[in-house]
């Protein structure tokens, strides 16, 4: 089924210079990108969009580190979208990520891991709309 999921580089992956890499590995594992913007979020956009993490004790430094400089914001497109994009991100942690995955690439620590990427259609799509408005989303 075709699927629409979120994926963000997040602000270690802009300050490595892998914007491109990564692309390259989505484009190439079948995705296609719909829609692109480059964001510094602030502390309370960040807080927005990890809201289901309110309660974690992790919140607030993982706030403080996705409004810490930019990061690029996508939709990616394609066939099971959703589990394809995690498939291609590895595991949160990148000491667990299997080989070959953005996290075991480039991946820091549990929480600075590079990119983000929705875990089901329903995040996936209350993701994309914080993001990206219907006419932000292209075909081709
Ligand atoms: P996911 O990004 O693989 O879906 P989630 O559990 O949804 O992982 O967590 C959201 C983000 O919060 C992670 O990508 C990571 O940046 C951060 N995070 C998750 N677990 C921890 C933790 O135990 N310590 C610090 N940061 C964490
Ligand atoms: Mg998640």
């Amino acid at each position: 089924m075709i699927e629409r999921t979120l994926s963000i580089i997040k602000p270690d992956g802009v300050k490595k210079k892998i914007i491109g890499d990564i692309i390259g590995r989505f484009e190439k594992g079948g995705l296609k990108v719909v829609a692109m913007r480059m964001v510094h979020m602030s502390k309370r956009e960040a807080e927005g969009f990890y809201a289901v993490h309110k309660d974690k004790p992790f919140y607030s430094s993982l706030t403080d580190f996705m409004s810490s400089g930019p990061a690029v914001v996508m939709i990616l497109e394609g066939d099971g979208a959703i589990a394809k994009n995690r498939q291609l991100m590895g595991a949160t942690d990148p000491k667990k990520a299997d080989a070959g995955t953005i996290r075991a690439a480039y991946g820091t620590s549990i929480e600075v891991n590079t990119v983000h990427g929705s875990d089901a259609p329903e995040t996936a799509a209350t993701e994309t709309a914080y993001f990206f408005s219907d006419i932000e989303r292209f075909t081709y």
